[in-house]
């Protein structure tokens, strides 16, 4: 069997609006919370990222040499919606943007909403507070009213498991699950609404969710544990992509909501709402997989990759047999083709990979050279796992590595860097911002010229 990929395979990158683009406050951009939360000591914050927004031109150079069929970003709702109002200047800068990806033959791939919630939004309840769903569908059919003839692949929210889950590191929520549950909630019937919407509008694209997905290993072969298992899975994948390909609650997942008292209060119009919208087409972000065993008391390490303990349902415990990257998050390429087979096996849906890299300490050589074998080996690896997902019979529409362009990480600084590209800053010294190719740039540039690995 050639090891070819799928014709018409999208090989692209991925980003996020306030990860990159800075001018945190220009051209009428309002302020996020990314823009208001507090940074973790000894990391930058997101003001000036780095500066896309003032080289975007030079970016899209760069993608377009780089080979890119496809570019992965997220709109930012606050440089487009300031107080409920449209700002033209920010419409423009996307307009620029999507003009610039298509004229270098560059598929443009949106979420519109990637943990950036516009800080007034957030001061009037933010997700809590139900205006919000109709607030989000208005910014939506803005977007798609602006772009919806350009752009064929559109993602409504990034990572809103992550965000229920670990709002906490992202910085997005902080709350009680009560709560947390309470807004998802509200998320999802948004989500619903702008995919009705968008379906009603007739547009020549397709349209789906972006959640961060892992399947969930059984500490040990004790039923308990794959029980376990059962539950980590259906609470943090199975009741986000149940209700957004089905348009309703995963049972397990509602069984243990219950249980915990975190169940969300549901009205009838938000169900049919639910069934309504329902998604073309599925987007996972994979980094890794969990691995639980049955309750019992232990200190949690709480971000998007690491796990935490739900008394009576189950906790995450390391897996031995994976390796670590030096920000202690599990390596598992084989996990990848399980969970990809996963998804598709409950779902049918089309899939599309939107984030998947390695965050390390890369080191500009004194020849501006960064020598990042070890992404070039993470993404062998994982693109060899693809490549026998696909053979397993997983439809599957293409693969936007994180990130397109060294970035913000969440919470871990410019440090944490997973770019093809090197972007000539610290936490602390902006220096030129200036951008390098990394080993991976012209590693990445052939596997897509060939198609292959
Ligand atoms: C995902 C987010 C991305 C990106 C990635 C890497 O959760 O969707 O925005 O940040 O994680 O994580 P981090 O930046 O924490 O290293």
């Amino acid at each position: 069997m050639s090891k070819q990929f799928p014709k018409g395979f999208l090989w692209g990158a991925s980003t996020s609006a306030y990860q990159v683009e800075g001018a945190w406050n220009e051209d009428g951009k309002g302020p996020s919370v990314q823009d208001m939360k507090d940074i973790p000591v000894g990391t930058t914050d997101f003001k000036t990222a780095v500066d896309h927004y003032h080289r975007v031109e030079e970016d899209v150079l760069l993608y377009k040499e780089l080979g890119l069929k496809a570019y992965r970003f997220s709109i930012s709702w606050s440089r487009v919606m300031s107080k409920g109002e449209k700002n033209p200047k920010g419409l423009e800068f996307y307009r620029k943007l999507i003009n610039l990806l298509k004229e270098n033959e560059i598929e443009p791939i949106v979420t519109v909403f990637h943990f950036d919630l516009p800080y007034d939004i957030h001061e009037k309840g933010g997700w809590e507070n139900r205006d919000t769903i109709q607030v989000f569908a208005d910014y939506c059919q803005i977007l798609f009213e602006e772009f919806g003839q350009d752009v064929k692949y559109w993602q409504t929210i990034n990572e809103q498991n992550v965000m229920a889950l670990a709002g906490s590191a992202i910085g997005t929520s902080n709350k009680s699950m009560k709560e947390k549950f309470q807004e998802n909630h509200h998320m999802l019937v948004a989500q619903a609404l702008v995919t009705k919407n968008y379906h009603n509008g007739h547009y020549p694209g397709k349209i789906g969710p972006a959640p961060n997905i892992a399947s969930v290993y059984a500490a040990s072969d004790k039923p308990e544990d794959q029980l376990a298992a059962l539950y980590m899975s259906a609470l943090r994948n199975w009741l986000f992509l149940d209700v957004a390909v089905y348009g309703k609650y995963n049972h397990n997942a509602w069984h243990l909501l219950e249980k915990i008292g975190a169940s969300p209060t549901i009205t009838v119009e938000d169900q049919e709402l639910l069934k309504e919208g329902t998604c073309d087409y599925i987007a996972i972000n994979y980094y890794n997989t969990m691995t639980v065993s049955a309750y019992y008391k232990k200190e949690n390490k709480i971000d998007q990759q690491s796990g935490f303990g739900i008394p009576g349902f189950f906790q995450s415990v390391e897996n031995n047999n994976l390796l670590m990257t030096e920000f202690d998050w599990p390596v598992d390429p084989e996990g990848f083709r399980f969970t990809l087979n996963e998804v598709y096996s409950r779902y049918r849906l089309p899939i599309l990979v939107t984030e998947n890299g390695i965050g390390a300490k890369d080191i500009l050589t004194a020849e501006r050279s960064v020598h990042d074998d070890y992404r070039i080996d993470y993404l062998k690896q994982h693109i060899e796992q693809m490549r026998s997902a696909i053979e397993d019979g997983v439809e599957m529409i293409g693969y936007c590595p994180w990130s397109a362009i060294d970035l913000i990480s969440t919470h871990e600084g410019i440090e944490k860097r997973y770019g093809f590209i090197y972007v000539n800053r610290s936490e602390e010294d902006l220096k030129d911002l200036s951008r390098y190719k990394k080993d991976s740039f012209y590693w990445y540039q052939k596997v897509i010229k060939n198609n292959q690995l």
